[in-house]
C-alpha cells in the first residue's frame, strides 16, 4: 500500500474517475482542486491537465486511462479483466472512452479547443450534439447486458464510463433515458460504495 499520492482534479472533469478508483480501492490520496493548487501542478505537469497523479515512489502520471490502468496493475489486478480476452475487451473499451467518446464530448463543452472565431465555435457546439448521440449509441451497442460495462465484474473501464455517463446526464436526462442499458449502468455505478465515498454530498 502506498503511504500516500497526490492526485490532481477538477471536479466534474475525467479526474473524477481515478478519484472513484480510490475511493473504491481504499487508497491514500491527496485531492488537489487545481485552481487551489495551479503552480504546483505547472511543476510536476506543465500543460496542466487532470487527472495528474504523483506516486509516492515519485512516478507523475497523466492520461486517465494509463493512471487507472496503473492503480488497477498495482492493486487490484483482476480489474484489468480476468482472462487475456477480458483484459482486451477492457483496452478496447477505454480507448474508446478515451478517443471517440470523450472528443464528441469535448466538441459541446470545449469549442474554443478547436476554433477561435466564436461563430465557428458556435457551429462546432451545435454539431456536437448529433457527435455525442452518435457515441452514445455506439455505446449502448457495445456495453454488456449486465451490471458493468463489460459483465458482471467492474473493470478500470467502469470508472471512465461514469464520467462520460455523468456528462451526457449533465447535457440532458433524456440523452440516458433514450438508452436503457446506459441508463441502468449509470443507476448501477451511482450505487457502489465508491461513489458515495468519492463524491459524497456532490452526489445527491
Ligand atoms: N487525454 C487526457 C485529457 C486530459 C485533459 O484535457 N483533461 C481535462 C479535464 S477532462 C483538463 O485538464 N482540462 C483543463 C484544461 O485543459 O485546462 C486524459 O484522458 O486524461
Amino acid at each position: 500500500m502506498p503511504t500516500e499520492m497526490t492526485l490532481y482534479t477538477i471536479n466534474g472533469s475525467c479526474s473524477d474517475a481515478v478519484v472513484a478508483l480510490c475511493a473504491h480501492l481504499g487508497l491514500p490520496v491527496e485531492l488537489r482542486e487545481r485552481r487551489d493548487h495551479d503552480a504546483d501542478l505547472a511543476t510536476v505537469n506543465p500543460s496542466r491537465t487532470v487527472p495528474t497523479l504523483v506516486t509516492d515512489d515519485g512516478l507523475t502520471l497523466t492520461e486517465t486511462t494509463a493512471i487507472l490502468n496503473h492503480l488497477a496493475r498495482s492493486f487490484a489486478a483482476e480489474m484489468l479483466g480476468r482472462t487475456p480476452a477480458m483484459r482486451a475487451r477492457n483496452d478496447e473499451m477505454l480507448s474508446f472512452l478515451a478517443t471517440s467518446v470523450y472528443n464528441a464530448f469535448l466538441l459541446r463543452f470545449r469549442p474554443d479547443r478547436s476554433a477561435e472565431d466564436p461563430a465557428a465555435q458556435q457551429a462546432i457546439r451545435a454539431m456536437s450534439d448529433a457527435e455525442i448521440a452518435k457515441v452514445l449509441d455506439m455505446l449502448e451497442t457495445r456495453i454488456s447486458n449486465q451490471t458493468f460495462a463489460l459483465g458482471e465484474n467492474l473493470t478500470s473501464s467502469d470508472f471512465f464510463l461514469l464520467v462520460m455517463l455523468n456528462w451526457a446526464d449533465r447535457i440532458d436526462g433524456g440523452l440516458l433515458r433514450s438508452r436503457p442499458k446506459l441508463a441502468a449502468h449509470f443507476e448501477a455505478l451511482k450505487e457502489m460504495p465508491f461513489h458515495a465515498r468519492a463524491f459524497g454530498a456532490q452526489a445527491a
